[in-house]
């Protein structure tokens, strides 16, 4: 079939449902699913879909969803529409508005979401898949009782909880460029989910994610100092990035020793994106997922997605990360007859490149305020709070 061979080793699943697309958070609203609809594009134009089991999602289940969230919060999410939202009341108490709007087929667009996350943990599960990916997950805000940052219901952590069923100990990895925050606090006092995310602080949403936020502060608490925190600058660039991602990646693989690996893929974290502020290529970006894949011979590992909002380059990004799942190379040049093309081309657009330089763009290039010292503090303070939890 079109002359590409499955490439050994991995067993790798796609998990998407295209209804999840359609839905909008309102115009001039930053997340834009459709940038999902641009992934899949590229995904299929470069036939990947040849190289790994590509699965038509089911919406998730409300007694799903009840796992981890509270019955009087999906009660509101499941009821409330634009139509009758005047009258429901509590918009505030779940924390509803901006960022948090309520759109037209809201709870379809939760389920299908969070669907795909569940099962991606099920092929995981039973080791039909050793990699699932599911791009239009990740939504790591999300908290039990409230909506946050662009999220409703947190399908990481439900897929997380998942995996507790089959593995002792579980990773959650994040490189969107905003604080996991959701996930962090889900898991903060258990000593079964370790939580590792990168992330700008200072003066940027959510707020949290200091380098001494390591969970509650108490000999009791069994999940003191499994949340660890890196928190960066503007501007950091493709080698600084990869160089802690690794260092720091690779010690907390190493102490933890987890049987599943959980990576937030967020794309706002590439340079050139509406929100975030660092200066990151789609390669250097890959890297993460390539490392963490390269450490995943006995373990299961789930890819989500999560912010990113420069649609083309989000799905550039992801396309990209699927590639290295399946351990495809692409070329730079995006083939012609993938539909809606002219979202590449252009001088503005990239000119048609998979791999135009996001990083050096005059205009959008941040300016890079991290020290070599700084850089080493972070590894430093890293290492020191995995001594910690030497098992
Ligand atoms: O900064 C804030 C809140 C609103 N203020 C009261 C503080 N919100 C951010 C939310 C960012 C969410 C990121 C989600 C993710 O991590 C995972 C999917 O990527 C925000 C921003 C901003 N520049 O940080 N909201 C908006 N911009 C926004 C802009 C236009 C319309 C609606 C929201
Ligand atoms: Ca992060
Ligand atoms: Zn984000």
């Amino acid at each position: 079939e079109n002359g590409i061979e499955r490439p050994t080793g991995y067993n790798v699943s796609f998990h998407y449902n295209p209804k999840v697309e359609g839905h909008h958070f309102g115009r001039s609203h930053p997340m834009k699913p459709w940038r999902l609809t641009l992934t899949k594009q590229l995904v299929l134009g470069y036939g990947l879909q040849y190289a790994m089991d590509t699965y038509v999602s089911r919406p998730a289940s409300r007694q799903e969803l009840e796992i981890f969230h509270g019955k009087s919060y999906l009660n509101f999410l499941s009821s409330i529409t634009p139509e009758n939202m005047e009258q429901m009341g509590d918009l505030g108490r779940f924390n509803f508005g901006d960022d948090c709007p309520v759109f037209d087929g809201m709870w379809d667009y939760c389920r299908l979401y969070a669907g795909a996350s569940f099962d991606a943990a099920a092929k995981l599960i039973s080791k039909q898949s050793d990699i699932a990916i599911n791009w239009s997950g990740g939504l790591h805000h999300a908290k039990k009782n409230e909506a946050s940052g662009f999220c409703y219901i947190n399908d990481i952590v439900l897929a997380i909880q998942a995996m507790l069923t089959v593995e002792s100990r579980v990773l959650y990895v994040d490189i969107d460029v905003h604080h996991g925050d959701g996930v962090e606090q889900a898991f903060w006092s258990t000593d079964r989910v370790m939580t590792l995310s990168y992330h700008k602080f200072g003066d940027f949403f959510p707020g949290t994610g200091a380098m001494d936020e390591t969970g509650p502060e108490s000999i009791e608490n069994p999940g003191w100092k499994m949340a660890l925190n890196v928190p960066l600058h503007d501007g950091i660039d493709d080698e600084q990035y990869r160089d802690l991602f690794s260092e720091i990646t690779g010690a907390a693989i190493e102490t933890f020793n987890p049987g599943a690996i959980v990576l937030q893929c967020g794309a706002d974290s590439l340079g050139g994106d509406r929100l975030g502020k660092f200066n990151l290529n789609i390669r250097a970006h890959g890297y993460c997922i390539e490392f963490v894949k390269s450490k995943c011979h006995n373990r299961r590992l789930m890819l989500v997605g999560g912010g990113g909002y420069t649609p083309r380059n989000v799905a550039r990004a992801w396309c990209h990360e699927t590639s290295v799942c399946v351990g495809a190379s692409l070329k730079n040049h995006i083939p012609g007859h993938v539909p809606y093309r002219q979202a590449f081309t252009g001088e503005e657009n990239g000119d048609g490149l998979m791999y135009p330089d996001l990083a050096n763009h005059p205009s959008k290039r941040h300016p890079n305020l991290h020290s070599k010292e700084y850089l080493q503090m972070m590894k430093q303070n890293i290492h020191t709070q995995l001594r910690f939890i030497q098992n």
